[in-house]
């Protein structure tokens, strides 16, 4: 590859973990925060919105089909991502003028401090805490199932956290004297954590990766691990639920040895599966194999959850069944009653439709490299990172 002698206009170059990394002026101090076989981040400065950013530069976006038809995807979807609670593009850019040439692109988006996963082993969450992070994934879930997109691997380490944020909250009650006071025309603000839905996604996820202890597996629903059926939504919501299991009880739900082991950890909970899920499964195999095991009788989930209240354990049961068909969707979770407190139904907002045509299509390598310039083109930064601090 011949390296141009100049940086192209208002951009430079700086060595990133033995890589170039060619970027606009406004972008500072970079500071890698992750690696993997699809990229690398690094954390800086954002001059124009003062600003701490995340850039995420693919690694070789083009090298085949495969990688460039991901690449593409990532691009739209953070591209049509506008909620609170899922990441959001601030940028994307490439040093490259021409699309011959095009061979880099980097995304950027708010940098996140930690995520949920870090969080919980730094400390037991509170249950007002829980219920505040269950709503706004829940909200984040919504928005991103309203888009007809199925996240498939929400755990922990993709819940980013941004520890002290400053939230203002629209109707903030209050207990005085023990009598509700309500402030309706406050301009309230609170600091508390932010809780953003992502998907790192920078490390290949190899069969071997999903095989033995590895946490890789354990927010996984029972039809993913054992492939029984053609895969919804719900699926998401099966890691929900393991995910707030694992806030209340500080320790994860599922800890399997391998996918069979998994299975029998979250029967002895949920209880062998009844007659008529089991006609469901597609595999005579699994209908087989479930049919074989000596029934067990679901589990009561306040005696798992002893500490925690009726209302937190009430979501749980409606999140944790086997039968993905039964389990509640991220619209309905919200109006259950713990969540009441926190509630403001306008920010429950749904998404534009999102077109996955071309996302699922088999496309030449170059037009997957052209319809990624032009969404690169084409983007518009969001309104509130366009103002200057210069
Ligand atoms: O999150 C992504 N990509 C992404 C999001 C989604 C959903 C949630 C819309 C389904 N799909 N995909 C593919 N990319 C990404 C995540 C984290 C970083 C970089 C890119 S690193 C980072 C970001 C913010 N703060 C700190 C580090």
């Amino acid at each position: 590859m011949a390296i141009a002698a100049r940086s192209r206009t208002g951009f430079y170059r700086q060595e990133v973990n033995r890589t170039v990394w060619e970027v606009p002026e406004r972008y500072r101090d970079l500071k890698q925060v992750g690696t993997g076989a699809y990229g690398t981040v690094c954390s800086a400065w954002d001059r124009r919105s003062g600003t701490q950013v995340a850039i995420k530069k693919l690694h070789r976006p083009f090298q085949s089909k495969l990688f460039a038809k991901r690449a593409y995807r990532e691009l739209r979807l953070l591209k049509h991502m506008k909620h609170e609670n899922v990441i959001g593009l601030l940028d994307v850019f490439t040093a490259e003028i021409l699309l011959d040439q095009l061979r880099d692109f980097y995304l950027v988006m708010p940098f996140m401090g930690t995520d949920l996963g870090k969080l919980m082993k730094m400390e037991r969450l509170s249950e007002d805490r829980v219920q505040f992070l269950v709503y706004q994934m829940l909200k984040g879930l919504k928005y991103i199932h309203s888009a007809g997109i199925i996240h498939r691997d929400l755990k922990p380490g993709n819940l980013a956290i941004n520890p002290d944020c400053e939230l203002k909250v629209k109707h903030f009650e209050t207990k005085i004297y023990g009598l509700d006071f309500f402030f309706s025309n406050w301009p309230n603000f609170y600091i508390t954590s932010l809780l953003q839905i992502l998907d790192f996604g920078l490390a290949r996820q190899a069969v071997s990766e999903m095989t033995g202890y590895v946490v890789t597996r354990w927010y996984r629903a029972p039809e993913v691990i054992l492939n029984w059926m053609h895969y919804t939504q719900t699926v998401d919501i099966w890691s929900a639920g393991c995910i707030m299991a694992e806030m209340l009880l500080g320790k994860p739900l599922f800890k399997g040895n391998d996918h069979l082991d998994q299975l029998r950890e979250i029967m002895k909970i949920t209880g062998t599966p009844t007659p008529d899920f089991v006609v469901k499964l597609q595999s005579q195999d699994a209908r087989n194999y479930i049919r074989s095991l000596s029934k067990v009788p679901k589990k009561d989930l306040h005696f798992v959850f002893s500490k925690a209240s009726s209302n937190a354990v009430c979501v749980l049961e409606k999140m944790l069944l086997l039968d993905p068909e039964c389990r509640v969707s991220a619209s309905e979770a919200l109006e259950l009653p713990f969540f009441s407190e926190f509630r403001d139904v306008e920010e429950e907002t749904e998404a534009l439709p999102y077109d996955q045509t071309l996302d699922n299509a088999d496309l030449p390598l170059d037009q997957w490299k052209r319809h990624t310039f032009t969404e690169i083109l084409t983007f518009r930064p969001p309104r509130d990172s366009r103002e200057t601090s210069l």
